[in-house]
């Protein structure tokens, strides 16, 4: 007899949306994947990447089995071994080299491959035992820690609007974010603020699928957002339409702010940004008078040299125009700062003082001969495909002296540097909580099938690592279960009422905030509970991009592509083929300044590396500006690089986040 059964789950992956979804199950074996339809953000709709991740968790490809390098590094040669070889010669490498070099020789590499609490980054998973042995702490701050900065410089928290609340807004600006690729859940707001009368604006580079589906499009010229709020801000003045009351009894250091207001009126902003004045000061008199405005700005805008300021200066306009009083004003970058899952830090076994590595910066760590590291070990990441400057980053993964260990699904580029190969459950096979960073709910994964092969979830990896060392701290061994209750247990009013038991009944929760949210009703977590305005002369960073005197002419932008999640389905035959070869967006001036012509195999490159890509004349882009979307894998990819073989390893304006959309390049003939 067969028995068919639905169990409840959440997909893992690093996007704002986290769904509740639904794995049908029959003879043990997962045959059906949907939507959770009870879920309200969910609403039954998954995306067009995740409706193949059954297809994905049984593809030919995945790595099933521990392997151990047979080849030269980077060949991608293995051969299998048991879990038991693999755990001794791990055990063997890492005690000899914590003897000889101490722990800090040691970088554990997480990425966010998965963002539950238990198995990935969001609960930094496998910190404990890297306390134990006192390794370098990873900072992971590859994605947003330049916006969280920003906002929390401004409001004291990256937090701020409820996404939900976007349905109440009556002008919505959608800025350096392409909710119809990356997040596209939101779309139903929207539509939903639509239907009662709002204006919506997309503020990108390119023109988008969003910006197609928007009222508006504003070419901006990349990372020049923060002259444009300064601008619009200015019209706001020029209106007379500031809350007075608001900027007197909620808001620090507007005098200062406001002088730097006046620097920026519409004109100037048109320079800077290539935005006709005209259009900035319709967009300001439309922001003056429309209450409540809701400004959805993600990641887009961070990633850039200025781009922590670039979100600190956007988060004051709320502060100017008084949006925060109203449910769909505000702005809403992520909702992470609102989920107070902790865990108790005596049982992650904190660590001694140790130096920190960076995420953003692994070429330049491994390159450090000083204090060198020793052992990489990279989980749920793919650093050789999404990290900034491959080249360099491939030279040191060519170290001979580096152990390197990648527990992974399949079998990327990073994996071809390993010196041994763990294989990783995918989220049908293991349990997990996770939150979404762009709603206000908690999600459950309860496990729906065994794990494929010999996978191992990333929780039971290091319980076994751990054992092999002899390691004894209790915490070193608790159950997936016994996290999750422990994360649960903070005695929070967001988590009133929500139990381990309750979740996996329901697959979902709210968190326990009013609904409709609306933030700093109470003040901001400020030490003056008010929101803090940018000083004087601090209100723009110019883009690295805005100094084209050398030789390379072109701003390169490097977005989400619509089919991939980072390099997370780079190897889906179907996805892949709907990807198609690598392409750059180039302007008709552009291409014809260059002798490009539409569909040409060329190179991009700039003195970090290049690529291969076919070129794509459109008008989607502005003169000067080009986009090639990140994502495939490199050695699938014509030349056996991909984008991030031109990004610099260079340091955004704050938390060394990286600059993906800050970069010139020049396009040029294959050699
Ligand atoms: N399909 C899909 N979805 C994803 C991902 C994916 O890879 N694929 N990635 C996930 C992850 S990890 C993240 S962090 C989020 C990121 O999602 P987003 O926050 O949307 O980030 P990006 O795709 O980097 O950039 C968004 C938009 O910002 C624009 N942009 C670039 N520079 C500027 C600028 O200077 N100013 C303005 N105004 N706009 C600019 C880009 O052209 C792009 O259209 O999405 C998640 N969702
Ligand atoms: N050019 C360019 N590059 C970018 C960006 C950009 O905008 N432009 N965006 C950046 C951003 S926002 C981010 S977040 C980073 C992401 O960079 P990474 O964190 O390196 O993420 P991925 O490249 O998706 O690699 C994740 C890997 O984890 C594996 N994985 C998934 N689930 C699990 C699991 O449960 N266990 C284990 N062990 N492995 C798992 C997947 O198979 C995949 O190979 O990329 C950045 N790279
Ligand atoms: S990638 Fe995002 S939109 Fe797609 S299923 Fe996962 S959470 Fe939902
Ligand atoms: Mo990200």
């Amino acid at each position: 007899m067969t028995r068919e059964l639905n169990v409840l789950g959440a997909c893992p992956l690093d996007c704002p949306d986290t769904c509740s979804w639904v794995v049908t199950v029959k003879d043990g074996e997962a045959v059906g994947l949907r939507g959770n339809r009870d879920q309200p953000y969910t609403r039954g709709a998954l995306c067009v990447k995740v409706n193949r991740y059954l297809e994905h968790t049984k593809a030919a490809d995945r790595i099933l089995h521990p392997m151990r390098r047979v080849g030269p590094k980077g060949s991608g040669r293995f051969e299998r071994i048991s879990w038991d070889e693999a755990l001794d010669e791990i055990a063997t490498r890492l005690t000899a080299i914590v003897d000889e070099f101490g722990g800090e020789a040691i970088w554990p590499y997480q990425g966010t491959g998965t963002l539950g609490y238990i198995q990935g980054e969001s609960g930094l998973a496998g910190r404990r035992l890297w306390n134990a042995l006192g390794a370098s702490r990873h900072d992971l701050n590859i994605c947003s820690r330049a916006g969280n900065l920003g906002l929390a410089r401004t409001n004291g928290t990256p937090g701020g609007m409820d996404p939900e609340t976007f349905a109440l807004s009556k002008l919505i600006l959608l800025w350096g974010t392409n909710t119809l690729t990356s997040g596209h859940h939101l779309w139903k707001f929207i539509q939903e603020a639509r239907a009662n009368g709002a204006h919506v604006v997309a503020i990108d580079p390119i023109r988008t699928r969003t910006a197609d589906q928007a009222d508006e499009h504003l070419a901006i010229r990349p990372g020049t957002d923060a002259a444009l709020a300064l601008a619009l801000m200015h019209v706001v003045l020029d209106e007379g339409a500031e809350d007075r009351d608001y900027l007197e009894h909620h808001t620090k250091g507007w005098e200062d702010f406001e002088r730097e207001i006046r620097k920026y009126p519409p004109k100037v902003a048109a320079e800077i940004t290539g935005i006709p004045e005209k259009d900035i000061r319709a967009l300001g008199v439309r922001l003056a008078h429309t209450r409540p405005t809701g400004i959805r700005a993600t990641m887009g805008v961070q990633r850039h040299q200025g781009g922590g300021t670039a979100m600190r200066t956007i988060a004051c306009i709320p502060g100017v125009t008084g949006d925060w009083k109203y449910p769909g004003g505000g702005v809403a970058y992520s909702t992470s700062a609102y989920v107070p899952l902790r865990v108790d830090p005596r049982r992650e076994l904190l660590p001694r003082p140790v130096r920190t590595l960076t995420m953003t910066r692994l070429a330049e760590g491994l390159a450090d001969t000083e204090k060198p590291v020793k052992c990489l070990w990279v989980y749920a990441a793919n650093p050789m495909g999404s990290t900034s400057d491959q080249n360099r980053i491939r030279e040191g993964l060519l170290r001979e002296d580096l152990f390197t260990v990648v527990m992974e699904q399949f079998p990327t580029d990073t994996v071809d540097y390993a010196d041994i190969v763990l294989p990783a459950t995918m989220q049908f096979e293991h349990m997990d909580l996770h939150h979404g960073y762009g709603h206000m709910y908690l999600m459950w994964n309860e496990p729906a099938v065994a794990p494929a092969g010999e996978c191992a979830s990333t929780t039971e990896t290091f319980r076994r690592l751990a054992r092999r060392l002899g390691l004894t701290e209790p915490s070193l061994y608790d159950s997936d279960l016994q996290i999750a209750e422990e994360l649960l247990s903070a005695d929070h009013p967001a988590l009133a009422g929500i139990t381990v038991e309750g979740l996996r009944e329901r697959g979902w929760a709210r968190l326990g905030y009013p609904d409709p949210f609306v933030p700093f009703t109470d003040g901001f977590p400020t030490p003056s509970r008010r929101l803090r305005f940018v000083p004087e002369g601090k209100g723009y960073v110019p883009p690295a991009t805005a100094r084209a005197d050398g030789p390379y002419k072109l701003a390169m932008i490097t977005p989400a592509s619509h089919v991939f999640l980072n390099t997370v389905f780079g190897n889906n035959p179907e996805l892949a083929r709907r990807a198609g070869a690598p392409k750059v967006l180039v302007n008709e001036k552009d291409a014809a300044d260059r002798g490009l012509t539409h569909g040409q195999r060329v190179r991009v490159f700039n003195d970090n590396g290049g690529m291969t890509a076919e070129v794509e004349i459109t008008d989607r882009v502005a003169p000067g500006v080009v986009a090639t979307p990140k994502g495939s894998w490199p050695k699938l990819s014509p030349g056996g690089t991909n984008v991030n073989a031109l990004v610099e390893e260079r340091d955004a304006d704050m938390g060394r986040g990286a600059v993906y959309h800050d970069n010139l390049v020049e396009i040029g003939p294959l050699p």
